[in-house]
């Protein structure tokens, strides 16, 4: 069959678990044989998104951005896997919108992970810096955090382990013909 190609955008805190789980899905993916790219923000930002920080605008710009890439990979048959933050409903729906245009399937994530177990897994230390008051505006402490109103999947990571929700995004994909 044609591969399908679709954006599978996983939104949630730092250290919520997005870029672990977005790996092992890629792994899965890769080893059945779809083309896949994930495009992580962290990376992003060191180059598509070179100089823009944490405000608004520019979390916003670094959305539209990364939402265009993604739009581009996954019209032309590639699971885009987003392991970005986007804590902003309206730019969310924006990159919705760019897929809707095309027909191009777009598939919201919330990775839930409540804010507390996120400080204490602190992957790269940025709660502990906050808090220490040496970072100003870390989104869910003292940044806004939009939470998804109605994401197609939702996933507890202080219930699941990562292989546990890449499964269960998995899952939807196959519900859905993506996979
Ligand atoms: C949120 C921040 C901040 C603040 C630096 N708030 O896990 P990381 O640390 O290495 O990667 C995260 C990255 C977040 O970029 P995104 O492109 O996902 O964010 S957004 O959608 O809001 O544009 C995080 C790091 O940047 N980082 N300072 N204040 N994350």
């Amino acid at each position: 069959a044609k591969a399908r190609g679709a954006t599978v955008w996983l939104t949630g805190l730092p250290s919520a678990g997005k870029t672990t789980i977005a790996r092992v899905l890629a792994g899965r993916l890769r080893s059945e044989g779809h083309r896949v790219e994930v495009l992580d923000g962290d990376e992003i930002r060191r180059f598509l998104s070179a100089g823009l920080g944490f405000s608004r605008a520019d979390r916003n710009t670094n959305v539209q951005r990364i939402g265009l890439v993604a739009e581009v990979l996954a019209r032309n048959g590639v699971l885009a896997l987003v392991p970005v933050i986007a804590p902003y409903a309206d730019s969310r729906e924006a990159v919705r919108k760019r897929h809707d245009v095309s027909g191009t399937p777009y598939v919201e994530v919330h990775v839930a992970t409540p804010v507390e177990v996120c400080s204490e897994r602190d992957v790269k230390g940025l709660y502990a810096r906050q808090a220490a008051g040496r970072l100003k505006g870390l989104t869910g402490v003292d940044d806004p955090y939009e939470p998804p109103v109605d994401p197609a999947l939702c996933l507890p990571t202080q219930d699941q382990t990562p292989d546990e929700s890449a499964a269960a995004v998995y899952a939807l994909l196959a519900e859905r013909g993506l996979v």
